[in-house]
């Protein structure tokens, strides 16, 4: 199974600026986390990874990879509130998409509360931390085998 991993805007940072809100773990350290998981899974997964501050280029990378992703784990970051490009991408693909936060964005500012891309998606988890992205990986392999 080939799964598409996309990180939004800012989220290079990570590890480097605002510990408080996102934690300390790096995007390298995620990224490494989650190809472990996919070596270390009895199915044959396996993962491209992408970050992009641009929300062109996030669109451009879902369409671009209709026809090798059996799955999408997304993070759209800032782009979650207000980006309809990325929701009509994800619309088009129809590949079962999985929205993730590290944060709890229902515990943050209002602006936070609402998602574009929630409605296209299989399903949405936040809150967790780095363990968002791990706990999201497990839920795409589930789903995909279970299909
Ligand atoms: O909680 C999440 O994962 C968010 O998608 C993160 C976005 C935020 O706009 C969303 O509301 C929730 C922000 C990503 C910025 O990442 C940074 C990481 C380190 C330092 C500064 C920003």
């Amino acid at each position: 199974m080939n799964i598409l991993v996309i990180h939004g805007p800012n989220l290079h940072l990570l590890g480097k600026r605002q510990p408080e809100i996102y934690g300390h773990q790096t995007l390298e350290d995620i990224n490494a986390a989650l190809d472990r998981q996919a070596a270390a899974s009895p199915h044959d997964v396996m993962l491209k990874i992408f970050q992009s501050n641009h929300e062109g280029e996030i669109v451009s990378v879902i369409g671009g990879h209709i026809n090798w992703a059996d799955g999408v784990l997304i993070n759209p970051a800032a782009y979650t509130h207000t980006s309809i490009a990325i929701r009509d991408a994800i619309s088009t693909v129809a590949l079962p998409v999985i929205e993730i936060h590290l944060s709890n964005i229902y515990a943050r500012e209002a602006f936070r509360h609402h998602s574009y891309i929630s409605a296209v998606a299989l399903g949405v988890i936040g809150g967790f931390g780095a363990q968002s992205y791990t706990l999201a990986l497990e839920a795409m392999i589930q789903h995909l085998q279970a299909g």
